[in-house]
């Protein structure tokens, strides 16, 4: 018997297969869970069908997370396809590009609406969505990092966003614990994905963190997938409000190495 069997499980923000979304759904799959996916923009599609297609899941919606009826519609269509479910994945962040450069300063109330509307509240939208079809208790979790509690350069609005998205999985999982429903968040590691290609200066800091985390290595999306595995899996029964770091360590250091001067 496997661990997630007879459990079924809708995960949000899947691009292509280097997204982090992806990574849990593979891996969920392998421990028995039925998948779904949902993601943001129509020309994700035609990547996405064939991933679906690779493990056996059928449901795959587009859902723009900044609109009430999509995210009404698409949990409809889930209930219909699926009846109950066991776990959500929330894998969503995004920000103006013009955001994620420069000073936090500069931020516009524009832009940072955006960051809070699409990377925060749509963990509260979607947990209410999917409450009631979580009758017998459930898992929801989400994906943050470690820019949310200190400054990491360029991460500005982002980071603010983060530090929402990780303050409402403290709130929702007290609302929702009575149900036996948990709510985590997974703080990752810099992983080269869809959303950070395009940041200047990524490769840098992948080096960065490379070098100095405790583990002298990155992580990888397949890692933050075992790990949603576990929160996935009654292994984890009593965790929850909880952010859980998957970033080979980096999170626990305060001061970088010595410098050779100190030895
Ligand atoms: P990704 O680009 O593969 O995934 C981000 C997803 O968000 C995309 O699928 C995109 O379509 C979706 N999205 C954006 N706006 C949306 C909207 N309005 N409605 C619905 N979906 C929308 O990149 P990823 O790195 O896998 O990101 C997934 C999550 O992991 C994000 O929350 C990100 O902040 C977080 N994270 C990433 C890293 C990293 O270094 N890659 C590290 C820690 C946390
Ligand atoms: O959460 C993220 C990135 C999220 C993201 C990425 C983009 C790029 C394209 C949100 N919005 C957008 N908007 C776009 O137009 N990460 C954790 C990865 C990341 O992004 C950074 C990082 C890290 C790490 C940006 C600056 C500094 C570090």
């Amino acid at each position: 018997m496997k661990l997630l069997e007879g459990k079924k499980a809708l995960i949000f923000g899947i691009a292509n297969k280097r997204s982090i979304a992806w990574g849990i759904g593979e891996n969920l799959h392998a421990h028995g869970a039925e998948v779904g996916f949902s993601y943001g923009i129509p020309q994700l599609e035609r990547r996405v069908m064939p991933l679906a297609e690779s493990i056996g899941a059928d449901f795959v919606e587009k859902c723009d997370v900044s609109s009430d009826e999509e995210v009404a519609e698409v949990f409809a269509k889930a209930k219909e396809r699926f009846g109950e479910i066991d776990i959500l994945v929330h894998s969503i962040g995004y920000a103006l590009r013009e955001d994620l450069a420069g000073r936090f300063v500069d931020t516009s109330r524009e832009g940072f609406r955006i960051a809070m509307d699409i990377s925060a509240y749509s963990l509260v939208s979607l947990a209410k969505a999917a409450a009631p079809l979580m009758p017998n208790g459930g898992s929801i979790m989400s994906m943050t990092y470690y820019g949310s509690e200190k400054v990491v350069p360029h991460y500005n609005v982002m980071g603010v966003a983060k530090a929402a998205l990780e303050a409402s999985t403290r709130y929702l999982a007290a609302d929702l614990g009575p149900q036996n429903i948990r709510v985590n968040a997974i703080s990752a590691g810099p992983i080269k994905t869809l959303a950070a290609a395009g940041i200047a200066g990524f490769r840098k800091m992948l080096h960065y963190s490379e070098e100095r985390a405790p583990l002298r290595r990155n992580v990888d999306a397949d890692e933050v997938g075992r790990t949603a595995v576990w929160l996935s899996s009654d292994l984890s029964s009593g965790v929850t409000g909880e952010v859980i770091y998957v970033d080979a360590g980096f999170n626990i250091l305060g001061m970088p190495e010595p410098p050779e001067a100190w030895e």
